[in-house]
């Protein structure tokens, strides 16, 4: 109501100039809002309930327990204390003060492992008593979290009975962030690190930055961009980033840091970095127990090797196993982790490229040190709008995987489409890779349980920056949320958590919550149909990767150019991946690389990663060619689009201003690109299939030339 006065007010006085102040939430706090209830009965009974606590010790994990609680507390009941045990509503207890409580209410609190909490409300001599138990402070503080969360929900807390504990241990963000503050693939303003000011200015949004990620159970960060400038492990920067740590450690947060694989030529004045020379060996050795002198908890690095012009083991013909070992030799003593990835591809290596990385690891299976996981990107290419799973998931049992997924839209519209990752997470962790049989799906592969792996990772590539509002368009910010929320629990549904995250962040109004969540939901599927439907993909503008090109073949490597992906000629479409053509499929599972194999039963959405069909192949769900499909995919998808722009239209003076504005704003642009997409895809198809625009549909505004023209110099976030 306030909302509808004051937009109201300021169209009247300032309607006919455009522009006018807005009043409104600008979205730095996040899903950590704490605003006023306004329910006065809700508010009486939660203020009853918790908003006097007891905190069992006074560590800095726990002042922070406390901190959060008095801001979360007298934001949303206007009233928070810090009491005695026997006076607390609300109870934080960790480690044997915890586990007293617990046996006392005949508790299990081994169910909540080392980092995980129960919180329930108890009937305690004769009061009603929530508690949030955990064996560890860093537990407690997740439990914490999940509290507070209950009351920005509008959930009730009489009778809650939680139990939560992680099922991925290493729950990481990886920043693309380079020194100088360049962000590679960052949409959303400059690092977040300013490691000129660093160690002695601290801003704010470091704590924040730590609050936001402990509240979705994220405990790790690498730093520094895996393209690693080998500064970083100069005492100069080693400085900076035990600044960071120190000011992370309460939040239960680790960081890392990647390593650029010469480093001990580049910064150690070594003529080599042969992970089999003792010189070598020695200068890490040397170098990670440095780092752990200065920062005790340090978790260890990434690594980006021999992958897009980055240096390797294999500049001195070494394996993969062979380098991570030498990096995990010299982690391990300080219980550090290496984490290697597998994002591999070489024109030499004559193998089609979504094949390289399993042709690659899976023959070193088994050859890692134990502290070692080899990370990979959810599909065998590159974080395209929709890839299937990568084969690697499931075909190394003694070596454990990190899931790798982007949060940062390098492909998906950068910031200003509205795009839900939930779905896209969910359908890649739910995915069945038959590894052990039925049910063997990604999400059991990367917890670790299916090959019974004692260690599991889940990173996600950040997409935060000095924006106002981290992530340069609100709605995105629920893609660094469910990131965490799936890194906790990877069976959890994207709608649960789209839900929760709408409540926290825009509103509680049922109307609302029910109008964004189903937008959410579909906006994932929506994005694909209007960039590469139908299991196309890599068809976007070289370098900068915005917006469509699927004319790009000029480019040094043939797997760098558009024509590569689509390999559109006057037969027909896409790549033949199956036993007829490269023959991928091989690397799945039964029933999956028979499935595959054939057009008939490989499922629509990647029917032309795996397959190269006629124009007038009949597709099975619509009964329509191939051509009508693609063509209709694509204006679907630009209509959907718009259609999306106006479900948020209607939400106007239902949500907060500032945030409804912003999100119109990139609104208009993603309906504008999705047109583009859709005209310029469809030209150039066109001269493939020599087949018409159906009947009824507009015809593109330009020419084929037209669009090919387009350039974006400095576009954001270029390598
Ligand atoms: O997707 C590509 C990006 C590069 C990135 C690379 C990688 C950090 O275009 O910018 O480099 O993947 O994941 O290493």
């Amino acid at each position: 109501m306030k909302y509808i006065f004051l937009i109201g007010l300021l169209l009247i006085t300032y309607g006919a100039a455009g522009a006018s102040i807005i009043d409104g939430e600008d979205g730095y706090r996040l899903w950590l809002k704490y605003d006023p209830i306004n329910d006065d009965d809700l508010r009486a009974t939660y203020a009853k309930q918790v908003s006097s606590f007891y905190l069992s010790g006074d560590s800095d994990t726990m002042k922070v327990i406390g901190e959060e609680l008095a801001f979360a507390l007298n934001g949303m009941l206007s009233q928070a204390k810090q009491v005695n045990a026997s006076q607390a509503g609300l109870i934080v207890a960790a480690g044997d003060k915890a586990n007293a409580l617990a046996a006392r209410h005949k508790l299990d609190l081994k169910a909540a492992g080392d980092e995980g909490y129960l919180v329930y409300q108890v009937q305690h001599g004769n009061a009603e008593k929530v508690m949030v138990l955990a064996n560890t402070e860093v537990g407690a503080l997740y439990g914490t979290y999940r509290l507070l969360r209950q009351l920005q929900t509008r959930q009730p807390l009489a009778d809650m009975a939680i139990v939560s504990q992680p099922d991925i241990q290493l729950r990481v963000l990886n920043h693309w962030d380079n020194l100088d503050r360049h962000v590679e693939r960052g949409y959303a303003g400059e690092s977040i690190w300013d490691w000129h000011k660093l160690p002695d200015y601290r801003y704010q949004r470091y704590v924040d930055y730590a609050r936001a990620n402990a509240s979705i159970g994220i405990n790790g960060t690498v730093l520094n961009n895996v393209n690693a400038d080998p500064l970083i492990l100069t005492d100069h920067y080693l400085e900076k980033v035990k600044a960071l740590a120190d000011m992370f450690r309460p939040y239960g947060i680790k960081v890392y840091l990647s390593v650029k694989f010469s480093s001990p030529q580049l910064v150690g004045g070594l003529d080599t970095s042969d992970p089999l020379d003792e010189d070598v060996q020695q200068w890490w050795q040397a170098k990670v127990d440095d780092i752990y002198e200065h920062i005790p908890d340090f978790g260890g690095f990434l690594v980006k090797a021999n992958s897009e012009g980055q240096p390797g083991p294999g500049d001195f013909g070494r394996t993969h196993a062979e380098g991570a070992n030498m990096l995990a030799s010299a982690l391990a003593p300080h219980g550090g982790t290496v984490m290697w990835r597998a994002f591999v591809y070489a024109n030499e290596k004559n193998e089609e490229r979504s094949k390289q990385a399993y042709s690659e690891f899976k023959p070193l299976d088994g050859k890692f040190d134990d502290n070692v996981l080899v990370q990979v990107k959810n599909g065998p290419i590159d974080f395209q709008p929709r890839e299937p799973f990568s084969p690697l998931f499931g075909a190394t049992p003694e070596t454990p995987l990190m899931m790798e997924f982007q949060i940062t839209m390098e492909y998906l519209g950068f910031s200003t489409h509205f795009v839900y990752l939930g779905p896209m997470y969910e359908e890649v962790l739910s995915a069945d890779t038959y590894a052990r049989g039925e049910g063997s799906t990604v999400a059991k592969v990367i917890d670790g349980s299916l090959f019974d792996n004692n260690t599991s990772g889940m990173a996600g590539v950040a997409n935060i920056g000095t924006d106002r509002n981290w992530t340069g368009h609100i709605i995105l910010q629920s893609n660094w949320y469910v990131f965490g929320r799936m890194a906790w629990n990877p069976q959890i549904s994207a709608e649960q958590v789209a839900d929760e995250w709408v409540r926290m962040t825009l509103s509680n109004d049922n109307e609302v919550v029910a109008t964004v969540t189903e937008m959410m939901m579909k906006s994932h599927e929506i994005t694909v149909n209007t960039m590469t439907p139908l299991g196309l993909h890599h068809i976007m503008g070289a370098g900068h990767h915005y917006g469509p090109a699927p004319w790009v073949d000029s480019l040094g490597r043939a797997d760098w150019n558009s024509v590569y992906y689509h390999r559109a000629d006057d037969e027909g479409i896409g790549f033949d991946r199956s036993p007829s053509g490269v023959n991928a499929v091989e690397q799945y599972f039964s029933p999956l690389k028979e499935q595959l194999a054939d057009p008939a039963t490989t499922p629509e959405k990647y029917l032309l990663w795996f397959h190269h069909l006629p124009w007038d192949y009949q597709i099975k769900s619509s009964g329509r060619t191939l051509w009508d499909e693609l063509v209709h995919r694509y204006y679907k998808g630009a209509n959907d689009v718009k259609a999306l722009e106006q479900q948020w239209d209607s939400l106007k003076g239902e949500i907060d201003p500032l945030q409804f504005h912003q999100v119109q704003m990139a609104m208009d642009i993603h309906v504008k690109e999705a047109l583009w997409w859709r005209n310029a895809c469809v030209l150039y198809f066109q001269q493939f299939s020599d087949m018409p625009i159906p009947d009824g549909l507009p015809k593109p505004e330009k020419s084929l030339k037209q669009y090919q023209k387009m350039s974006f110099p400095h576009a954001p976030g270029q390598g």
